[in-house]
């Protein structure tokens, strides 16, 4: 008699011993330039690989468990922007979940610098991931020898100009920001599944970001943005206590609203001060700087990006057009 598993065993060839299934890159389900850059280059471990050949381990414990670290870079106009904070939270990441990066930030500036040469691109995005690597399906880390570096050099647009011009759509997720005492979100990690499920409350709302809350029910952040609010001409902002990553965009903001004379006071917001803001606006290396114009069905100010925020988005441009490390070797 034939049973469901007899037809499964029945059915492909690699259950013979010696025979190997190879992935074709048409049975992915993701389309073939996930990049966007045509005969793309993937950096693993030293090497490049094409798109369809950039593979690790399903025993690599990033994937089994998350374990493991990220960054995501941008660079403009052959600059990588604020490249050097990226790789000194990258390494604090390291530190606190005791992972060790098998190279210097010398190197990994190399790697990433060669990695954009490689797909020949000026302006863009880099994923940068260290796993853990290989171990056993344990989930104790010390059977995991190697770490594996992963660099990904992509196009990138997020949002779309009118997006600047005409500001975004939030709600209020129910989903809080993990407690630090749980998982740190300082530690930006490759378990991310709190903030996905807060993107998902977000689209399922027919919203454009998600704001996260903390457990004290304060305002963190967004699901990978930075959230501030403009008030009576003074940029308020979370502290990174209440649940906000280390933005590298933030800090930028930081410098911008110093240098234009604006005080920026890091603090305990909740949803009200939004709700009562004349002007909010989120920032993160994706997004950049993005006016935010509706808050939970709430108008914020009169409904389009203020001009405090307009300010900062370009000074903010300038300073990604001007200023980076040189990709050209
Ligand atoms: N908060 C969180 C939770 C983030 O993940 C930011 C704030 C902004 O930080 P920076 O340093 O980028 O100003 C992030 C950013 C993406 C992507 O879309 C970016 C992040 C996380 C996940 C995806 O590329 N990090």
């Amino acid at each position: 008699m034939k049973t469901i598993d007899a037809t499964v065993l029945d059915e492909p060839k690699i259950h013979e011993p010696g025979a190997e299934a190879v992935i074709e890159p048409a049975v992915e389900s993701r389309p073939r330039r996930t990049t966007g850059v045509k005969e793309a280059k993937i950096y693993i471990d030293g090497k490049f690989y094409s798109e369809a050949n950039a593979k690790i381990s399903v025993f690599d414990h990033g994937l089994l468990y998350g374990d493991g670290i990220f960054e995501g870079i941008r660079f403009y106009n052959g600059r990588v922007f604020r490249l050097e904070e990226h790789l000194l939270r990258l390494w604090d990441s390291a530190r606190s979940i005791c992972l060790q990066i098998p190279m210097t930030k010398k190197e990994m500036t190399e790697a990433v610098l060669e990695t954009i040469r490689q797909n020949r691109l000026r302006d863009g995005y880099i994923r940068l991931l260290v796993t853990r690597g290989i171990g056993n399906l344990g989930l104790n880390p010390t059977q995991c020898k190697s770490p594996s570096v992963i660099i990904i050099a992509a196009t990138i647009a997020l949002y779309h100009e009118d997006f600047y011009k005409k500001g975004l759509t939030i709600v209020t997720c129910a989903t809080r920001r993990s407690n630090p005492a749980a998982l740190n979100p300082a530690v930006k990690s490759l378990n991310y599944l709190n903030n996905v499920m807060a993107r998902i409350e977000a689209n399922l709302a027919g919203a454009d970001e998600a704001l996260m809350l903390n457990d004290a029910g304060n305002v963190a952040e967004g699901t990978a943005d930075n959230v501030f609010v403009v008030k009576h001409g003074q940029i308020v902002t979370p502290p990174v206590t209440a649940g906000a990553l280390r933005g590298i965009t933030r800090s930028v903001v930081f410098e911008i609203a110093a240098e234009v004379g604006i005080k920026v006071q890091e603090t305990d917001i909740t949803r009200h001060d939004v709700f009562v803001a004349d002007e909010c606006f989120l920032t993160g290396t994706a997004a950049e700087i993005v006016p935010v114009v509706k808050a939970d069905g709430r108008l914020i100010g009169n409904g389009k990006p203020g001009p405090v925020t307009a300010r900062i988005i370009a000074r903010f441009r300038e300073m990604t057009r001007e200023t980076g490390t040189p990709i050209s070797a």
